[in-house]
């Protein structure tokens, strides 16, 4: 077993290379769009890297369940609750088959959920961020997980055979996700002055920290260097963070609301659309931890952890008798 090693991977990179001729090898094969798979070797580097993203990403999805959660029971309609169900069920399944993909590199699942709980583990910056209106329901299928797929999509070619598998059927229903929450704007966006309004406002709301989801700029990365050249990451920060904004504002267009960016214009030189600056002060005040309900997230996930650890008790129980029975 790994002792799951949140501490940044920088250190571990500058440790001596274990065995040249294996990490020749190993590159080549990464080079050449081979998957790794959980027996082959692999640098210790390329494995804790690995632990930190994929558990990080598992986190995600499992804390991203409790801001739509706080929105069950007051959904406007019995198909926006059905709807909103089914997306915040699929997000606990997205977090297992992360944490199976994480565990195949030889960390356990407990280790992971003791991490996160510690305030050890990271998970995105963007689940620190109240749910104020129904509308921020919208908001977050639209933007949340368009950014979200934005990079999912890239990782499905990550160059980790269970990550990846398991990136192709999250990027599957991730669009579902992302098409309910446009849809969700849209009837706001054509609905009263007072929808419309409430739409305007979670989109005013969301905008900027759905762009710091994608990480800090690629001159401040200290990770991506050398997860892009083993192929865990296909694309950097900021190539992603302009494809989605490149993506998304005609969609807000088509919505006919405003993106709160006064300096967001289309450049045609470069076929892109230039963007204001991002406030990278509050992206890291949130990533230390001090987001408007970091408090609230982690310990909701304590308090479910605790009050359910008789579920898992009776699993246990029921595995053991079973295989007591087999083995008469
Ligand atoms: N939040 O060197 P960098 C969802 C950290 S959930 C917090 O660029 P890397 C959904 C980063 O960890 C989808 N921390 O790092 C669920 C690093 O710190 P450490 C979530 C962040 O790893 C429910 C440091 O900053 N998606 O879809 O190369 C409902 C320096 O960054 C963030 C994923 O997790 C952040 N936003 O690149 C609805 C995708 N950004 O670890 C929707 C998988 C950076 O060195 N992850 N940090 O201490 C990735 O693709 C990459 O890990 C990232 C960061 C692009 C996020």
């Amino acid at each position: 077993m790994y002792t799951v090693d949140y501490a940044n991977t920088r250190d571990a990179r500058a440790a001596p290379i274990e065995d040249a001729g294996r990490l020749a090898a190993f590159e080549a094969r990464v080079a050449a769009d081979d998957f790794i798979e959980p027996k082959d070797w692999m640098p210790e580097t390329y494995r804790k890297t690995l632990i930190r993203q994929i558990s990080q990403h598992a986190h995600s999805e499992i804390v991203g369940m409790l801001p739509e959660g706080n929105w069950l029971t007051r959904a406007p309609s019995l198909r926006r609750k059905a709807i909103l169900l089914a997306k915040i069920q699929d997000e606990a399944g997205h977090g297992l088959y992360l944490y199976a993909a994480a565990e195949t590199l030889g960390v356990s699942r407990e280790e992971m959920t003791e991490a996160l709980h510690a305030g050890r583990a990271k998970y995105s910056t963007i689940f620190n961020y109240p749910t104020l209106t129904w509308a921020d329901m919208g908001a977050i299928g639209w933007l949340v997980d368009g950014a979200a797929i934005m990079n999912q999509v890239a990782l499905q070619r990550t160059s980790y055979g269970p990550y990846a598998r398991a990136m192709v059927r999250i990027c599957k229903e991730e669009s579902f996700h992302q098409r309910q929450g446009y849809e969700a704007m849209m009837v706001l966006a054509a609905g009263t002055a007072g929808q419309r309004r409430m739409a305007q406002d979670a989109l005013n709301r969301w905008w900027w920290p759905s762009l710091m989801m994608f990480g800090p700029p690629d001159d401040n990365s200290p990770n991506s260097a050398q997860s892009i050249r083993w192929r865990i990451k296909r694309e950097t920060n900021d190539e992603l963070r302009q494809r989605f904004i490149n993506a998304t504002v005609p969609q807000a267009e088509a919505l006919g609301l405003t993106i709160p960016d006064p300096h967001l214009k289309w450049n045609e030189a470069a076929q892109r659309y230039d963007f204001g600056p991002i406030d990278w002060e509050e992206f890291y005040a949130v990533v230390r931890g001090e987001g408007p309900t970091a408090k609230d997230r982690i310990q909701a996930r304590i308090d479910a952890w605790e009050d359910q650890a008789w579920v898992r008790e009776a699993a246990m129980a029921h595995a053991a008798k079973t295989a007591a029975k087999q083995a008469a």
